[in-house]
């Protein structure tokens, strides 16, 4: 009999070594989303789980960081109902209090890394009655948050490693995109600080206002004007926006940025639809000359001077008059005749980003 439970044990230590798992932890991206309802970023490595909540209004910003396909401290993902509030936790204890407190455990969200690679940073900010976290494995943005008076929670849990921007930014590329991010007001896109694209809004250039614009440019030219004939400043990315904005705000500061650069994911200039004119020199167009040319023509070739003078308090912009929106001529010349800023004239919101 003991040989027998001898003979067992050893099969079952066997069985033990042999089956125990050898868990090759592949690293799977976090993906970050963004409601801007809510201010609220919520993390997950379930694509379909994106995808629903892109289709949703929520907003994809990258990859946040790598984390293992699996490891020993799974972070859970609570949802509170009544407050449709998310919360994540690693902590058995907060866990406990969390399903008392009416909270419901959704599942796991990612998992933190077992070797302490990349610390994965938390600020934390009540927002209403709701409290917002933002998670990252930058602890310049960290200490950045912090002084944006958001709460300094510490190291959260850890990653495997950092995304690169080039791989944050292919992850968003091939995403469905909806209108929900996406301001349409009488067929016409509006972008202004109060309504802003997703960082996957990348239509490129406009044919029909591209070839507009170098109408514009070539009887400009014709006439005598001080026009680049050739170069012009059109369509931008959300990533090209962000460095010219980031630019902006090191060598003149935040407030002055924002009164001539978008942030990104609010320019114009990510829609396709929005140009910048030149003068020989390769610079912005501002002399009287041709200011005043382009502000009583460019509606005959389908475009409005976006940022016309005395008009910051509603545009949100410092005049640029070298700045031409394209909206087809019918509609650029209702403008024109209006008087009116696009804001105005379509009767949408304006102001300060929220
Ligand atoms: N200069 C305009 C406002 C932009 O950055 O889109
Ligand atoms: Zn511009």
């Amino acid at each position: 009999m003991k040989k027998i439970i001898f003979a067992l044990l050893i099969a079952f230590s066997i069985t033990l070594t042999t089956t125990k798992p050898v868990y090759a932890a592949q690293e799977v991206p976090v993906y970050q989303l963004y409601l801007k309802a809510t201010k609220e970023h919520l993390y997950t490595v379930d694509t379909i789980e994106r995808d629903q909540l892109v289709k949703n209004g929520w907003i994809c910003e990258g990859i946040a960081w790598y984390a293992p396909s699996y490891s020993a401290y799974p972070v859970y993902r609570f949802y509170q109902k009544s407050t449709d509030s998310k919360y994540y936790t690693m902590d058995e204890e907060v866990m406990k209090k969390l399903i008392q407190n009416g909270y419901y455990k959704e599942g796991v969200s990612w998992y933190s890394s077992e070797n302490e690679a990349v610390a994965i940073f938390e600020n934390e900010k009540l927002n209403g009655s709701r409290t917002i976290c933002n998670l990252s494995a930058y602890s310049g943005e960290y200490h950045y948050l912090a002084q944006q008076n958001w709460k300094r929670n510490g190291i959260y849990c850890y990653g495997i490693r950092k995304a690169t921007e080039q791989e944050s930014l292919d992850s968003i590329r091939t995403l469905p995109y909806t209108n929900n991010s996406c301001f349409y007001v009488d067929g016409i896109l509006v972008v202004n600080k109060r309504h802003g694209l997703g960082s996957s809004y990348a239509p490129g250039e406009d044919p029909t206002a591209g070839a507009a614009i170098r109408r514009i440019i070539k009887d400009m030219n014709a006439a005598g004007y001080n026009i680049h004939p050739t170069y012009y400043s059109g369509y931008r990315s959300y990533s090209t926006q962000s460095t010219l904005y980031n630019n902006y705000v090191r060598s003149d500061g935040k407030a002055n940025a924002d009164r001539y650069s978008a942030r990104p994911g609010f320019s114009e200039h990510q829609t396709g639809l929005a140009f910048d004119l030149c003068n020989k020199a390769g610079q912005l167009v501002e002399s009287t000359r041709e200011v005043n040319w382009i502000a009583a023509n460019a509606h005959r070739y389908g475009f409005i001077v976006r940022y016309p003078y005395g008009k910051e308090h509603i545009t949100g912009y410092m005049p640029e008059p070298w700045h031409l929106r394209y909206l087809g001529v019918e509609t650029a010349t209702k403008v024109y005749n209006s008087g009116l800023t696009l804001e105005e004239y379509l009767g949408v919101s304006y102001g300060d980003y929220e």
